[in-house]
């Protein structure tokens, strides 16, 4: 199959718009990003995103939305996969793939809650969430050992804010989570993951913490 042309409808700080830049990176397509202001959502975007959302994928004349089928549709259309074969272990990447999302929710609550008690409880909520992980990582490597996979790619987004948070303050998410710990590192030094935003996302990502008017923004 000839690749489509691509383009990734995209926005500095999300992390659903890296998933889809980390496969596209992963997979060497060619592609163009063009990244807009939520804030301020242009008309042609609107006219083409039912839920107002990034990503969007413009595939020649066709539009898709939702990160998950962007990420699967360019598996796809590529060669090899970023997925286990086995049918089960497929299904339990994409279950912890959406695990993922719910954690970057957690992970909005911890950025916005308005007083300690809030953030505190949203720590904790973070950590359990982590623990949870622990138990179904590989002893070593990527989420299922030696192989880069999309849940790998999930994952590698999340822990980018804790490399900003990390800046603030140690808050101790991954104390009990020696595995995870050592996942984040290994995620950190992947070329795909390093490469999914922009030289100046620290700053933006800084910026945007402390507008929310938070307990972390007070910290910062
Ligand atoms: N389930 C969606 C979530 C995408 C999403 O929440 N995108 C956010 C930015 S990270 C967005 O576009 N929000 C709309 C807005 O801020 O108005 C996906 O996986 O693509």
């Amino acid at each position: 199959m000839s690749t489509p042309k691509l383009e990734l409808v995209s926005h500095l700080l999300c992390p659903y718009v890296q998933r889809a830049v980390i496969t596209l990176l992963e997979k060497d397509i060619p592609h163009e990003r063009t990244y807009i202001d939520l804030s301020n959502k242009p008309d042609w975007f609107r006219q083409i995103s039912p839920l107002g959302k990034v990503p969007l994928l413009k595939v020649d004349e066709e539009v898709l939305f939702e990160s998950a089928v962007i990420c699967e549709y360019l598996n796809e259309i590529t060669p090899s996969s970023l997925h286990p074969a086995d049918p089960l272990q497929k299904a339990k990447h994409r279950s912890w793939i959406e695990f993922g999302s719910n954690i970057l929710n957690s992970i909005a609550g911890f950025y916005n809650a308005p007083d300690q008690e809030s953030f505190e409880q949203k720590r904790n909520e973070l950590t359990n969430k982590f623990i949870w992980i622990e138990s179904s990582l590989s002893d070593r490597g990527y989420f299922a050992g030696g192989t880069f996979s999309l849940v790998d790619g999930v994952y590698g987004t999340i822990f980018r804010y804790f490399d900003i948070f990390d800046t603030i303050k140690d808050f101790g998410v991954f104390d009990n989570t020696p595995k995870v710990k050592e996942w984040r590192q290994l995620l950190q030094t992947r070329p795909s993951i390093q490469r999914a935003v922009t030289e100046d996302y620290a700053e933006h990502l800084l910026i945007f913490l402390q507008q929310r008017k938070s307990y972390l923004s007070t910290l910062i």
